[in-house]
């Protein structure tokens, strides 16, 4: 398959004014008629012909400017386009095309789910709908008019504002939808079903009236209203923090349960995966109601980061994404805790981006090419391209950057830019001169920051010395230096902050910064907040113990806990295999003491410091991971910190019950992450009462957080509560499909040596289903990436499995498939046995015949 490049973007070399789209639904066999007014562009290289984009389309009748064309002038194109020769300047090209819902099952493009049909359009579904250039820099004024069978289909949607709707004959009826605003197609989306909607209103800032409706299917309608509270304030927040105005007459989501991503942006029609919609207490977990607060703003702000400024090309999705992400983050730490959401942020960008960074599929934030853009939609895009964002606003100040945002839109409404003309407004309107900072968008790999340090007490100066280097990755052997700012502090012997503290701006490969008039050596706080997404060293143990007890800043209080827990697995790790006893190391055991003292003040604080860094960030630490030792150590803590603290986690536990009404504020999140924190460390005690506590807690949780939190501890057991707690859930949530969901992950990532036999089983239960992404996700998706002892284990079978499943995925839905390639292509991370089998099972996904393009590009990269 061919390799798309930056370097070769040309402008389209025509442009579609205005689109009349009919679409006369049956699930074998849907009709769609497009009439596209479409001309010359100007700003291109002319072109004889015109060529549009198909894929899976049985071309019914095409005519131009109202005559047929004859076959002569047609032709289909590889992929499955269109070709018409000899197009004159201007001109309405109208294609009548048959499609069927009910086939596909890549979930791209037109199709059935529950009897329902959805859209999904980014990246290139759009052309599986009809004949288009379906490009993001082609933006067009759409009426769609949508026909189905009344009784089967009484919701009909799409985007923009309703626009008429009536009778026809046989049962059918029809409705009208008109977007007034410009858009690249894939922002393009109907819904059609039978739907129920919870409604409500959202008045704008200057006094419009927008009806919000989020349509589900019937019975679903009362587990809506976390996703509408979510959704009108982040209309008001847009509002407040960036004067940012809805611009429909309504907004409406409908949420579906089979679907690739977890939402979709769609001008006035979003549609979400129904695990960022629905939620109720007995069902969904805290980590679930933050998920949909998080994603419902996400897709509600790329009204304007993304849909009224678009992207160029798709070079450019981080232009959209990683300046939504920071967005929505802002909004998240707005609502509760900023220090909390920020270090989950960072533990997030640490488990996915970074290694993606260090990995075989490495790529900038813009990157310069691709096979498969759905391979696009990454933690370095999303992520880390949210991490550069921030990064600027620090350099340039919150009110510039406030000013570089109104510019960029009042510049560039209604068009698709680039990354470019995102920095050149944050420039123009800052004064500030980004062009270095810029090298963040081009180069990949996570820059290494290292500290030195030196006091002279005769002078009583400190010197603090920062490098920086970025490791090569592939296409890119020599890196440049980056702007690192680094927000610090200087804390002094007795833990009080010394002046000096600010943002140091690191520009070169290394400098020297100098602070004068301290009576004694400080110890440094760096990277506070997380001031940029780089790797720190440098830092001793002490120095790190004491950071973790005395810093201001949360974040670096929390990270110095985690390196230094990191420092001493890893030492372990070595006295692991040379076969030495393992012993609890007692400053680490101080550290989680001091934890445990503090933890009533700020309990969702204390229950993120108090979990031991991951398996795979451990790993990752090291030249060559060690799935096996890393294992090891991790239970050997969890169950020696559970011993010795048994009785102060025990109290935590039973203090910490939720009294009242279930609610979803940071303080109550905060005591139950707290709570089951300790019911985790019980559970691996020895001698404890965590099986009995687990097992009463299963039984009487009133929410969803609590039940899993203890189903959790007993899967991960021997004991036969076991097998009668997982029955009972199954039993009791076997007709809710994201419940159900949690069944199968929970037993997916259980720390159990016949792991990968229940997961095997699990693949031929009657509930399991490849079409079905989110079930995938949940099981094969889950062991893979979230089980590194069992996915890694040494005969290799873990390994197969994957291969296997992929393999079989890929029959189905190629895009599922591709994202599950991951874990097997980190095979350089590995010894070299396991090395040696990751790469067989690579070659034999690579010689199935037919594999998809998105597949294989994964898979020859991981095998490069
Ligand atoms: N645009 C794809 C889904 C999202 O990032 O919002
Ligand atoms: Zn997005």
């Amino acid at each position: 398959p061919p390799t798309i490049r930056r370097e070769d973007y040309r402008p389209p070399a025509f442009l579609v004014d205005s689109v009349e789209l009919h679409l006369a639904l049956h699930p074998g066999a849907t009709r769609v008629t497009a009439s596209l007014t479409m001309r010359r562009n100007p700003a291109a290289a002319p072109a004889a012909d015109l060529e549009l984009d198909g894929e899976a389309l049985t071309l019914i009748s095409s005519a131009l400017d109202g005559a047929p064309l004859e076959p002569g002038r047609l032709a289909r194109l590889p992929g499955g386009g269109l070709r018409i020769a000899g197009v004159p300047d201007a001109f309405t090209l109208r294609t009548e095309v048959e499609i069927s819902p009910e086939a596909n099952s890549e979930l791209s493009g037109l199709y059935l789910s529950g009897g329902n049909y959805f859209t999904q359009c980014e990246a290139e579904g759009f052309r599986r709908i009809t004949f288009f250039p379906d490009r993001p820099d082609v933006m067009a004024r759409y009426t769609t008019t949508i026909e189905a069978e009344r009784a089967a289909c009484p919701v009909l949607l799409s985007n923009g504002n309703p626009d008429g709707a009536g009778e026809l004959p046989d049962g059918r009826h029809w409705a009208r939808w008109v977007d007034p605003h410009p858009k690249p197609s894939y922002l393009f989306a109907v819904v059609a079903g039978d739907l129920v909607a919870a409604r409500d209103s959202f008045t704008t800032q200057s006094g419009r009236d927008v009806a919000l409706a989020i349509y589900v299917r019937r019975g679903d309608e009362d587990a809506c209203g976390h996703a509408m509270d979510s959704l009108k304030r982040s209309m008001k927040w847009d509002e407040d923090t960036y004067g940012l105005e809805y611009d429909l007459d309504v907004f409406n989501i409908a949420a579906v349960s089979d679907f690739n991503m977890g939402a979709m942006e769609n001008k006035g029609l979003n549609v979400f995966n129904t695990k960022y919609i629905l939620a109720r207490p007995e069902t969904a977990t805290d980590t679930d109601y933050e998920g949909i607060e998080t994603v419902v703003a996400h897709e509600y702000f790329h009204n304007w980061t993304g849909n009224r400024v678009t992207c160029r090309d798709w070079f450019q999705l981080s232009l959209k994404e990683g300046l939504t992400v920071f967005r929505d983050q802002h909004f998240s730490a707005d609502q509760g805790s900023a220090a909390v959401k920020r270090l989950s942020d960072v533990r997030r960008l640490r488990a996915a981006q970074f290694p993606e960074d260090a990995g075989p599929m490495a790529h900038p934030v813009r990157p310069d090419s691709y096979v498969e853009i759905n391979n696009f939609y990454t933690a370095t895009v999303y992520q880390k391209g949210a991490e550069v964002v921030r990064m600027m606003r620090a350099l340039i100040g919150e009110a510039a950057f406030r000013r570089g945002m109104d510019l960029y839109i009042q510049r560039h409404d209604n068009q698709a830019v680039t990354i470019e003309d995102f920095a050149q407004a944050m420039q123009d309107a800052s004064g500030v001169d980004l062009s270095r900072f810029r090298r963040w968008y081009g180069q990949a790999g996570t820059p290494e920051l290292r500290v030195r340090d030196a006091f002279d007490p005769a002078s009583g100066r400190y010197t603090l010395t920062l490098s920086q280097s970025t490791p090569p990755t592939p296409g890119q052997p020599e890196k440049l230096p980056v702007p690192i700012p680094v927000r610090m502090g200087l804390i002094g012997a007795d833990g009080a902050e010394l002046p000096g503290a600010g943002v140091l701006l690191l520009e070169e490969a290394e400098q020297d910064f100098t602070f004068d008039g301290l009576a004694s050596r400080p110890v440094p706080s760096l990277l506070r907040g997380f001031s940029a997404p780089v790797r720190l060293s440098g830092l001793s143990l002490e120095q790190l113990g004491f950071l973790a007890a005395h810093d201001s800043d949360p974040f670096v209080r929390w990270d110095s806990g985690q390196q230094y827990a990191v420092a001493e697995m890893l030492r372990m790790v070595q006295e692991f295999r040379a076969q030495k006893p393992l012993a609890l190391p007692e400053g680490l055991a101080s550290n989680i003491s001091a934890l445990l003292d503090g933890a009533a003040d700020d309990p969702a604080f204390a229950a993120e410091a108090l979990v031991l860094p991951s398996e795979d960030f451990v790993a990752d630490q090291m030249d060559t991971a060690d799935p096996e030792a890393v294992h090891a150590v991790r239970q050997f803590l969890r169950a020696s910190l559970g011993t010795r603290f048994m009785a102060r986690f025990a109290a935590l536990h039973d203090e910490l019950r939720d009294a009242g009404p279930y609610r979803t504020d940071g303080i109550s999140t905060g005591r139950r992450a707290l709570r089951n924190t300790a019911l985790s460390y019980i559970g691996r005690a020895e001698g404890g009462d965590g099986i009995a506590r687990a097992a009463r807690q299963f039984e009487t949780g009133g929410n969803m957080t609590d039940v899993l939190s203890a189903l959790r501890v007993l899967a991960d057991s021997d004991a036969p509560e076991r097998e009668t707690a997982l029955a009972a859930f199954h039993a009791r949530w076997r007709g809710d499909d994201l419940v159900l969901d949690k069944w199968f992950t929970i037993q997916a990532i259980s720390s159990r040596e016949d792991t990968l036999r229940v997961v095997e089983d699990l693949l031929q239960h009657r509930d399991f289903d490849l079409r079905n992404p989110n079930r995938v996700r949940a099981l094969v998706g889950a062991f893979a990436a979230g089980n590194p002892a069992r996915f890694h284990t040494a005969s290799g079978e873990g390994y197969r499995f994957l291969a296997d499943s992929v393999i079989a995925l890929d029959a189905v839905n190629t895009q599922v498939a591709a994202r599950m390639v991951g874990p097997l292509a980190q095979w350089k991370r590995q010894d070299a046995a396991r090395g040696a089998i990751m790469r067989e099972e690579l070659r034999r996904i690579l010689a199935r015949p037919g594999l998809s393009k998105g597949t294989y590009e994964k898979v020859s990269k991981g095998l490069a």
